[in-house]
């Protein structure tokens, strides 16, 4: 089915409407059907590994968008081209054209160096989780040297970036009751490097020491096989649209990277990373093979059905039996 197109797009990535293939590639993991989104990723997969994937996540409203685009920025001056998702799930109706975003093209809109994209929640098989890493895929195989993904941190979103990202910026912000709170969140534990943005605002220095309490009681601490603390996340105070402390902030992510290269801890998380990845397209699979047959009216789940009802066969025996069915009858 139609892969002729997916791979004349990624021929386009090289080209000089490289933009343009590079907006219809992810939409079409946004949108795609799954022929053409397992085509897109197997050609495009051999291409990709060499970007730098940086999550900037945070709760609502402490200014991820604002350091995301001064991060950019500030990676752009260092001759790195960048691309950016700022993954929103609570625009379920924009496709991300909100004003934010609008202000963040402008800013970098005549540079070819970086590319900006938002995804909404709707219409992805198989959700955001499943959609985001795709599109990092894309942004990589179109040899962004870095690729930096915003998500709002609630609940299992931010553990869901650090498993896309190499390095994971948690961002806070002084007076939005992140301190404790962010603790209980679970958003502490996957932290690289901490933002306290807004620092312009009373209560950064105290958001700061209470933030290094928690450090000191082994919360996003590492430690090496032996049990020494291997890194230690940096707190960076940032006033994100003056910019302020973005350099120092990019130092942090530069150290961070150098880190895990040095100690193997890349290695690591690519494996774990792609763990992830093959269990998201496995459990997809079975789902949409599934409801595939389950809408076709499928013969052999038909009788299984019959038989656990009429306890004939209990439940488990009729799923190993249907699983055995669909191995064989693999695409
Ligand atoms: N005073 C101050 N305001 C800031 C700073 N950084 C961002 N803001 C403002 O805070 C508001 C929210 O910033 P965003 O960058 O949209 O925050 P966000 O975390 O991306 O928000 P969501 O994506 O909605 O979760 C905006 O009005 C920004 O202008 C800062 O350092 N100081
Ligand atoms: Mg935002």
């Amino acid at each position: 089915v139609a892969t002729s197109d997916v791979t004349e797009l990624i021929s386009e990535l090289d080209g000089t409407a490289r933009r343009r293939a590079l907006a219809r590639l992810l939409t079409l993991v946004e949108d795609g059907t799954p022929e053409r989104l397992r085509a897109a990723i197997r050609e495009l997969y051999p291409r990709t590994g060499r970007a730098r994937i940086l999550g900037m996540t945070g709760s609502p409203g402490v200014g991820k968008s604002t350091l995301t685009n001064a991060v950019a920025a500030e990676l752009r001056s260092r001759g790195r081209t960048v691309g950016v998702l700022a993954v929103d799930p609570s625009s379920p109706f924009s496709g991300g054209a909100l004003l934010g975003d609008r202000v963040r093209m402008q800013s970098h809109h005549a540079d070819d160096g970086v590319f900006i994209r938002s995804m909404a929640s709707r219409g992805h098989l198989g959700g955001l989780s499943f959609a985001t890493p795709q599109a990092a895929l894309v942004l990589d195989a179109a040899g962004f040297d870095d690729v930096i993904i915003e998500t709002v941190g609630v609940g299992q979103s931010e553990v869901e970036v650090a498993a896309t990202a190499d390095t994971t910026i948690v961002a806070l912000a002084p007076g939005m009751g992140d301190g404790i709170q962010a603790a209980k969140a679970g958003i502490l534990e996957v932290a690289d490097l901490f933002v306290i943005n807004k620092a312009d605002h009373g209560g950064a220095g105290k958001l700061a020491s209470e933030l290094r309490g928690m450090l000191e009681m082994g919360h996003a601490v590492e430690t090496d096989a032996s049990g020494a603390v291997s890194w230690w996340p940096p707190i960076v105070r940032t006033v994100a649209m003056r910019p302020e402390g973005i350099d120092e902030l990019v130092d942090g992510f530069d150290e961070h990277r150098e880190h895990l290269e040095a100690t193997g801890q890349l290695d690591r998380r690519r494996r774990l990373r792609a763990l992830h990845a093959i269990r998201e397209i496995a459990l997809e699979q079975i789902r949409t093979r599934f409801s595939r047959i389950e809408a076709e009216g499928d013969p052999l789940l038909e009788s299984l059905s019959e038989k656990v009802a009429a306890r004939d066969l209990d439940p488990y025996t009729a799923a190993d039996e249907l699983l055995d069915a669909m191995e064989s009858d693999r695409p």
